[in-house]
Order: C-alpha cells, then sequence, then structure tokens
C-alpha cells in the first residue's frame, strides 16, 4: 500500500469546517451523514495554529497530513534511548442516526523514516467512546518494513467495543483517537546509540505522517 493513501484519515476529519457533512457508504442501510460540531488535537505532534492538512478523501472521510511528528534519536535526552510523540484527535459528531452505535476499528498509518538495524519505530493507537477506553493496537517497524523509506499500516483496533446508541438528539459519544509515534534506540558499543528518523521538517508535506479512521456503524444491539 503506498503511503499516501494512509495518512489521511485523522488528519482530514479534524479540519471539516463544524457543521460539515461527513456522508458514509452504508451499503445497503439508511444514508448516514453526521455533521462535525468539533474537533479538537492536542498532543506534541499535533499540528498547531491551522493543523494538518487534508491530503484526499477516502471512502468519504478526509485523510490528514501531520508534518509535527518530526523524530530524530540523535536528539534524545541524555541517557536515553527514546524519542516519541503523540496526538490525540477528539471529535464530537451530530445529526448521528438514532438508534445506531459507533466505533473506530481501523486506523491507518504511514509516513517516511530511515532507521538502522538497531532501531524500532512503534506506532501505537488507541480509541475511547464517550471517555471510556474501546480499543488499541501497534504495530513495531524496522528497517526491512520500509520500502523506499516509507511505511503503511492498517492497525485493526481491539476489542471490538460499539458506543452507547445514539440517541434522539442525534449527539454521538464523543470519539477520541490518539496515536502515537515513538523511535527507540539500542545502545551500542563505545557509547553510541543507534540511528533513526521518522518524518522531516514542519514543511516538508512528502514526509509527513498520514492518518484516516472511519466510523463504523451498525443497529444497536443491547
Ligand atoms: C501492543 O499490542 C499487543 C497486542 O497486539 C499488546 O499485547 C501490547 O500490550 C501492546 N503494547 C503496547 C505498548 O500497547
Ligand atoms: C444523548 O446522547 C448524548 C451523547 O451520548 C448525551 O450527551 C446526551 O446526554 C443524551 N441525551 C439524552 C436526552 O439522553
Ligand atoms: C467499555 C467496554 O465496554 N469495554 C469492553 C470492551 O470489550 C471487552 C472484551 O469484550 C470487555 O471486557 C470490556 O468490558
Amino acid at each position: 500500500m503506498n503511503l499516501n493513501a494512509h495518512i489521511s484519515l485523522l488528519l482530514s476529519l479534524l479540519f471539516l469546517c463544524p457543521g460539515e457533512a461527513l456522508p458514509q457508504d452504508q451499503g445497503s442501510g439508511p444514508v448516514i451523514s453526521p455533521t462535525v460540531e468539533s474537533m479538537t488535537m492536542i498532543g506534541s505532534g499535533c499540528p498547531l495554529g491551522t493543523g494538518g492538512i487534508v491530503r484526499e478523501i477516502r471512502n468519504n472521510t478526509p485523510v490528514f497530513l501531520f508534518s509535527e511528528w518530526g523524530l530524530d534519536l540523535a536528539e534524545a535526552e541524555p541517557g536515553a534511548t527514546v524519542v516519541s510523540k503523540f496526538c490525540s484527535e477528539v471529535i464530537e459528531l451530530g445529526n448521528g442516526p438514532p438508534g445506531y452505535q459507533v466505533r473506530i476499528a481501523t486506523v491507518s498509518v504511514g509516513g517516511w523514516a530511515e532507521l538502522d538495524g538497531s532501531t524500532r519505530l512503534v506506532v501505537d493507537v488507541e480509541t475511547k467512546l464517550a471517555g471510556v477506553h474501546a480499543s488499541s493496537n501497534n504495530i513495531t517497524i524496522v528497517s526491512d518494513d520500509l520500502v523506499d523509506n516509507s511505511f503503511s499500516t492498517d492497525l485493526v483496533t481491539e476489542p471490538a467495543n460499539w458506543s452507547l446508541c445514539v440517541n434522539e438528539t442525534g449527539k454521538v459519544p464523543r470519539i477520541e483517537i490518539r496515536t502515537s509515534v515513538a523511535l527507540i534506540g539500542t545502545q551500542l558499543n563505545g557509547g553510541l546509540m543507534s540511528s533513526g528518523v521518522v518524518g522531516g521538517q514542519k514543511t516538508d508535506l512528502k514526509k509527513a505522517l498520514s492518518l484516516h479512521f472511519e466510523p463504523a456503524w451498525r443497529p444497536c444491539q443491547l
């Protein structure tokens, strides 16, 4: 899978204007077109100011690009072998389908990295629904996993916990997606540390981290 195709989920959701429709392809079910009431981001890897960029729209949901995730093991604190950043996106949707429940099943993350044989890149995602932990997953990427310095992964979060039912107000229980990226180095002989870089300069969108996720819906099963 190509990197760009995967960066988009989280970021795109965040940058739709409040009130903008976020239609979902429901197959034979009702048309589900929630509106984005608000999106906020908190964390060391979050875009500042105007925030991330919507790279593309995939399956009617935006793919986001984050160029704030630049990490370099060479910049680790003295004695430390890990550098990391995270970003939490908090999304409030309105006009949801009463009698349905939601979850974030898959979070797709991609990006640019340069890793030597002794450095690992760990991507970790966690979802919360209405403030309660719902699901998580993580992946460890090593240099052999990179293709032209790119990685791309679809993290299927577990377990499959669904939200409370959307009630007659149409207000969807608050969705939170926390993504963290860490470079884990190894202390080598002679006091040297293994090397690793993920992302680039803030202005370098070609090396930005991409994030994409889509809400999944189902009729409430009580
Ligand atoms: C990573 O995921 C595995 C299961 O896929 C889990 O056992 C482990 O605790 C997770 N690690 C972290 C750091 O979340
Ligand atoms: C409807 O659901 C929303 C989101 O879960 C909740 O905040 C709100 O209190 C509920 N309203 C009623 C009348 O149950
Ligand atoms: C909040 C919640 O409902 N958590 C549940 C998620 O799913 C696991 C496994 O089915 C349950 O043990 C949790 O209680």
